[in-house]
């Protein structure tokens, strides 16, 4: 463990890993019934276009999220530009801009204009009173994002859409298997899309889906996902290609398999990240609501510099020429990036809780690729780093440039 800080890879020391350890290091499943799988559909010669292992993905994808309808996808950034197209949105748009940039593009990509609007500090989610002073004639929907997993306030953001005539949709890409006050997530809404991206705790290599109870609106889903094809020569719809392959399904069913292993894992390295960094000050670990389910999928830290004494950033750098490739999600927020930047200028002055929180968030190794000898050091890593501030601070301010 490195205590000293001329043992730290900063000041000329080895680094602590001899290979980079990433966030976002996918969960693999089951190889072997992975494998079964893909050797079944190669096997059936039936790759794509609503096979056999896309229908079971789905069918236990709403069972486990207690939908009736579940449209996987190619991705989610795919499915909530459906869902946007589907729900007949135009004009503006709410959303937070602390989410990954996807939220914002899947609207921007289709000519509506994001707005966004501030989160409240401790659930890094929409904050309702701050969506409902954005409405104007020309808003149509509000999209909440369950960043972390932890879900939005759907009850307030549900009033405030139902009262204003507007839509609801929920970015929901971080947040399968989770639950808001008992109930799942999928139903909230008119529609929640999942992500199972490769860095996401489930995955299918790339995918997604959109998940409602409206019959109607899974139905135009549905069609608007296969180029809007009714029937063989029938097309009835703009239509794209959203459709996911049997490839993907085959892994997004394996990994559904292994969802209960990969939560026990994140569970237990968020237990043991929350005690090793439990007596630094300002450096504080993201807590679950115990009382619901979670998928512990991100290790989120806040650094506040003034406590800590050092900054979120000269933590990165650190950690990085450590060989931990910590992140800076969602840095610099969606408003701070184009188009958006170009679009509004302006619009860092109403979201200051957005800036603040995006300046001190980190993201730390988790999943099953890491172990526990392994998030004790990057632990050891932080509190040399913190117990050593004011030297390492000078250090960083001259010598080290290379890695943000
Ligand atoms: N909404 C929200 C709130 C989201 O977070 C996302 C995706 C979406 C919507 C859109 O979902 P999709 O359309 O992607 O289904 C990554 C993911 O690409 C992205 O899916 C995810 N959010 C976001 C949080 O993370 P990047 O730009 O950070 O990816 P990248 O390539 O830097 O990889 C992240 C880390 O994972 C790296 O440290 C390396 C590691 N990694 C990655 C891959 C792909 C691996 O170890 N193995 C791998 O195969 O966006």
């Amino acid at each position: 463990m490195k205590t000293d800080p001329d043992q730290l890879a900063v000041c000329g020391g080895e680094p602590a890993f001899a290979e980079p350890l990433h966030v976002g290091r996918p969960n693999l499943g089951d190889r072997g019934k992975l494998l079964a799988r893909i050797n079944d559909l190669l096997d059936r010669r039936w790759l794509t276009n609503d096979g056999p292992y896309l229908r079971e993905f789905e069918r236990r994808l709403a069972d486990l999220a207690g939908v009736r309808h579940c449209l996987a996808v190619s991705n989610a950034t795919v499915g909530l530009e459906i869902a946007i197209r589907a729900l007949g949105l135009a004009g503006e748009v709410i959303l937070p801009s602390f989410t990954f940039i996807a939220t914002a593009h899947a609207l921007r990509w289709q000519g509506l204009t994001p707005v966004f609007a501030d989160i409240d500090p401790r659930t890094h989610n929409l904050d309702p009173a701050r969506v409902e002073v954005l409405i104007t004639p020309r808003t149509t929907a509000v999209i909440g994002v369950h960043l972390w997993g932890r879900p939005c306030e759907v009850e307030a953001l549900g009033e405030i859409a139902g009262r204003r005539g507007l839509r609801l949709i929920f970015d929901a890409a971080h947040a399968l298997g989770c639950s808001r006050r008992g109930r799942t997530v999928g139903g909230f809404g008119d529609a929640e899309v999942f992500s199972f991206h490769a860095t996401k705790f489930c995955n299918s290599f790339e995918g997604g889906a959109v998940a409602t109870d409206d019959d109607a609106l899974a139905a135009r889903i549905g069609l608007m996902r296969n180029f809007g094809f009714a029937g063989y020569d029938q097309v009835v719809e703009l239509g794209t290609n959203g459709k996911m392959s049997e490839v993907a399904a085959a892994m997004g069913l394996t990994s559904l398999e292994g969802m209960d292993e990969f939560i026990a894992a994140n569970r237990r390295h968020h237990g043991q990240y929350r005690e090793e960094l439990r007596a630094l000050p300002g450096v504080e670990v993201l807590t679950y609501d115990e009382a619901e389910r979670n998928n512990y999928q991100y290790l989120v830290v806040e650094v506040d510099e003034a406590r800590a004494g050092i900054g979120r950033d000269q933590l990165v750098r650190v950690l990085w020429a450590e060989n931990v490739i910590a992140r800076r999600y969602f840095y610099p927020g969606c408003h701070r990036q184009e188009p958006y930047r170009t679009l509004d200028p302006g619009a860092g002055c109403r979201l200051p809780v957005t800036e603040r929180v995006s300046a001190r968030v980190l993201l730390l190794p988790t999943g099953t690729a890491v172990g526990p000898g392994e998030v004790a050091a990057v632990c050891g890593i932080i509190r040399t780093a913190v117990a050593h501030a004011p030297t390492l601070r000078e250090r960083l301010s001259g010598a080290v440039k290379s890695c943000l």
